[in-house]
């Protein structure tokens, strides 16, 4: 094809909480991931304050990566993976958050990661904070919303760069971090949770406590870079913000300026401080309708001046469309729910297929910022069948990945900057959002159930041999 410039980096995505398992092994403190149960689409997943015998925590062994790192590393090399993105438990490193000195063997790990991917020559995409924090961070701090959180998190940051810096070269800051501006976002990334016991929907939205959180992790993430910046030259540092495609429902102005509200709040406020450092002037006014009275220390504007993102990354699974009109039918997608587009079909889990909508948000995103971009999740969550000869038809997968790659190749046409792809999931892990293994992703699936069995045996689907293929024409 050759659209994509050389050295593009092909590659695959996880997290620590949906991937390792070990959750108490070799020192790892309890994450707030560890407290959440399993749940599906109809039964959702549920927090709980302490971990109880009658419930089963996904997490607690997710599909064991831990003990199948050199396994799985060599499957990404088979498929002719130039980039793995991988996550940081911050409690393997530090278990509550709190010690003066890491835990050494939860730092021994990741060097055997990263020494197995140098192997290959895999390049390591790490990831600081993927949707998981120390569980004690929550009790004491109410998470994010304290502004401790911002020195207990850069110490952790430093033990990081300093060990690491002649292994990595990619980072990114907080995985989707403008899950901060939606309710959701309190529990998940924001961990503004203390003593919550229930399912995320059922978490009363107080906006004042989330934003102000959002604050203090715009304020780590920034002094992350600055750090990066100042220090080790050589890192790279980027955002991984969540990009919802949206439209207006129709061509009502009203539902026009309804998508721009949306768009900005959603989309855009938080990727316009990581790239352009300072909050916008709608936002502000957002904060003024909204009374949200975000208290700042004089020196945050300098620190989000001096802390903007060396590239762009962002997940894009579907798009959605918005109306003024509250009546509106609901459907589902990542993080958000919208109105269901006519246009457009849906997975098994109500997430709106849209590869056109790839191709817009490049551009978008480009036409706003002329920085580098990569693709840091896309992918396909389905039920998938493994036959009696172990072998997975997941042609389904394959449609939805060629056409997202071709809109990608549109969009390089168009001009943008793309310079890497990390399909979300490669290998089957835990659901974010529902907490199942029935939701895989993977090019390899692992035989690991709902019901806690499984024997986590890697096996390679039809979409692997596909993805093999099409990464060895264009590598
Ligand atoms: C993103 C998260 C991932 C991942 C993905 C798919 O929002 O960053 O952690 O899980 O969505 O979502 P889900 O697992 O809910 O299908």
């Amino acid at each position: 094809m050759g659209t994509f410039k050389d050295g593009f980096l092909w590659g695959g995505a996880t997290a620590a909480n949906q991937y390792e398992g070990a959750w108490n092994l070799d020192g790892k403190g309890e994450s707030f991931s560890d407290h959440c149960t399993s749940g599906s689409l109809v039964s959702p997943k549920r927090i709980t304050v302490n971990i109880n015998d009658t419930d089963f925590y996904p997490s607690h062994e997710a599909v064991d990566f831990y003990h199948h790192y050199k396994e799985d590393i060599e499957l990404a090399h088979q498929l002719g993976f130039k980039v793995f993105r991988m996550s940081i438990a911050w409690t393997r490193i530090y278990p509550t958050g709190l010690e003066e000195k890491p835990n050494e063997k939860g730092l021994l790990f990741y060097d055997r990661v990263f020494d197995e991917l140098k192997k290959y020559n895999i390049e390591p995409l790490v990831t600081l904070s993927h949707y998981e924090m120390p569980y004690e961070l929550i009790k004491r701090y109410n998470g994010w919303y304290s502004r401790e959180l911002i020195d207990i998190f850069m110490k952790y940051v430093r033990t990081v760069f300093e060990r690491y810096q002649n292994k990595v070269k990619y980072c990114l800051t907080f995985n989707e971090i403008n899950v901060g501006t939606l309710p959701m976002g309190a529990a998940l990334s924001l961990g503004t949770v203390r003593n919550y016991e229930g399912t995320l929907a059922g978490i009363v939205d107080d906006k004042q406590t989330r934003y102000q959180a959002l604050h203090h992790q715009l304020i780590a993430s920034a002094l992350t870079v600055a750090l990066a910046h100042d220090n080790y030259p050589q890192f790279k540092i980027g955002n991984m913000n969540i990009s919802v495609t949206a439209y207006p429902h129709t061509c009502n102005p009203q539902d026009v300026l309804k998508c721009q509200e949306f768009n900005r709040i959603m989309n855009w406020m938080c990727s316009d401080v990581q790239v352009r450092g300072y909050y916008p002037q709608y936002a502000l006014n957002y904060f003024q309708k909204e009374a949200i009275r975000i208290v700042k220390k004089d020196e945050d504007d300098d620190i989000l001046k001096k802390g903007t993102v060396d590239f762009f990354t962002f997940s894009y699974y579907n798009s959605t469309t918005v109306s003024a009109d509250k009546e509106r039918q609901e459907s589902l997608g990542n993080m958000t729910v919208g109105i269901k587009n006519p246009y457009l079909t849906a997975s098994e889990w109500g997430w709106q297929i849209d590869p056109d909508g790839l191709r817009y948000i490049l551009n978008e995103i480009y036409d706003r910022y002329q920085i580098p971009i990569m693709i840091t999740e896309n992918g396909l969550g389905a039920k998938d069948d493994l036959n009696s000869d172990n072998t997975v038809e997941d042609d389904y997968r394959i449609d939805y990945l060629r056409k997202h790659i071709r809109a990608m190749e549109q969009a390089v046409e168009d001009g943008v900057d793309l310079i890497g792809y990390t399909m979300w999931g490669w290998i089957d892990v835990v659901s974010a959002s529902t907490g199942e293994m029935a939701k895989r992703y993977g090019l390899v699936y692992v035989r690991k159930y709902d019901d806690g069995t499984g024997d986590y045996a890697r096996i390679k689907k039809k979409s692997f041999y596909w993805f093999q293929d099409f990464l060895k024409k264009n590598n």
